[in-house]
């Protein structure tokens, strides 16, 4: 299919400068475009996704990324989407995200070949401008009146915004320009939140250049769920793409949980399964629901592309264990990301310690009574067996790689012991 049509289909596009005229231009040719993150972590999350993966379905079309990570304009704050003035970030910090971000970025696209992906920094140019350059060459093209209808100045003119924020618009918007010279960069995408900062470098290429400069600025629709709370924030906070942030077992479960009112949305949003394969999901999604093909579609395709093979097979082992209580085969590695949010409990002698005694101990049953009552109801298994004997003393046996005894009380009650 091709490549607008595709998008069209996925429900990628949200607005258009010039669709006429961008539908003619690939036609014609391929393109450089560019999309921008500011270092405001060292880390993505899943927030970032959906214009960086739109990029990358332009190259795979065989136009040219190009990402830029902020170094400049993440030491003053975009006040797009915000409702007070932002702190300020040390120059320290800002290097130490920019480094993080460029990292991800480079497992997300392929640098290598014809249309390979070019990584800028926008403090290259714009972290040692003086004022005046600054002044005369840009900020004399961008007229005040102009800047105070745009929506996220305009939102903020009761609260306040400082000139600081203010300008950060300009910023944006020579990065457009200097993409343009330096790569024939011809197009910017961003989520819906940065029209005002795309249409500011469009200006600024239509001021500042005197050929018939063509330029196109497209954005994404903002990620919504259907049941009106936040996307890709969980009560741990947000998904990070960084697997020390959010392992990816955890990642994996993220995906997996998807509503069904979203799931065929997010597979045409973020995964590169062909429209016939998403049309099948959908399918059976009326069909078999109970059978959640398309999220388990949705969960593998995305911690696959982001986390690697080795990491999906193993967020896939975790599920199933945790699922079927056979736990017994987890390492100790996988047993840290499946149980990262089970109440664990420290046991620090090294002795023996019976089967009541820990129950009570670690606060898995409220009394020694209660804690008799369960193991005699067959309600406790250690490791993944069912305990009925209430003399069963726990010792090194129970010990997966000398550091993890798995409890679990009821169907699905998990406790972590610790040594
Ligand atoms: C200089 C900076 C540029 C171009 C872009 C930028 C960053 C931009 C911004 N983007 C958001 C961010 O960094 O603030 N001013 O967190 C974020 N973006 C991805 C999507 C977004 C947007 O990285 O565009 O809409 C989230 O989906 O909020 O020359």
């Amino acid at each position: 299919m091709e490549l607008l049509q595709d998008l069209q289909w996925r429900g990628i596009i949200y607005q258009q400068t010039d669709e006429e005229g961008l539908k003619d231009t690939l036609h014609k040719e391929k393109i450089s475009l560019y999309c921008g993150m500011d270092p405001t972590a060292d880390s993505m999350h899943i927030g970032h996704l959906l214009p960086f993966l739109t990029l990358r379905r332009f190259q795979e079309h065989g136009h040219r990324p190009i990402v830029l990570v902020g170094g400049a304009t993440g030491l003053i704050g975009d006040p797009s989407g915000k409702s007070e003035e932002r702190k300020l970030q040390t120059l320290e910090m800002v290097q130490h995200n920019v480094a993080g971000l460029q990292k991800q970025l480079t497992h997300i696209f392929d640098f290598e070949g014809e249309n390979g992906a070019i990584m800028v920094n926008n403090y290259d140019w714009a972290g040692s401008m003086d004022i005046v350059t600054f002044l005369r060459d840009y900020g004399k093209h961008v007229g005040v009146n102009y800047m105070l209808a745009k929506d996220t100045v305009a939102s903020r003119l009761e609260t306040g915004i400082s000139f600081t924020e203010f300008t950060y618009t300009i910023l944006q918007g020579m990065d457009f320009f200097r993409l343009y010279e330096d790569h024939n960069c011809k197009m910017q995408i961003g989520g819906s939140d940065q029209w005002g900062n795309i249409t500011t470098g469009l200006e600024l290429i239509r001021k500042m250049t005197t050929d018939e400069s063509k330029a196109f600025g497209l954005t994404i629709p903002l990620v919504t769920k259907a049941d009106g709370t936040k996307f890709g924030k969980t009560e741990g906070g947000a998904i990070w793409l960084d697997p020390e942030k959010t392992s990816p077992y955890e990642f994996y479960q993220f995906w997996i949980n998807t509503a069904d009112a979203d799931v065929i949305k997010y597979l045409k949003f973020f995964t590169f399964l062909t429209r016939e394969q998403i049309e099948a999901l959908e399918e059976s999604m009326k069909e078999e629901a109970h059978l959640r093909k398309a999220q388990k579609a949705l969960a593998e395709e995305m911690t696959r592309l982001i986390h690697g093979e080795a990491a999906l097979e193993q967020a896939i082992k975790i599920s199933q264990a945790l699922f079927s209580g056979d736990v017994k085969n987890l390492t100790a590695t996988e047993i840290q990301q499946g149980f990262k949010d089970v109440p664990s409990y420290e046991h620090s002698s090294g002795e023996d310690i019976s089967i009541v005694d820990l129950l009570v101990e670690s606060k898995i049953s409220s009394s020694k009574r209660q804690a008799r009552e369960d193991v005699t109801n067959g309600a406790v298994s250690i490791n993944g067996d069912r305990v009925t004997d209430l003399d069963y003393m726990i010792g090194n046996k129970d010990r997966i790689e000398g550091q993890f005894t798995i409890i679990r009380r009821g169907k699905k009650k998990y406790f972590l012991i610790k040594y």
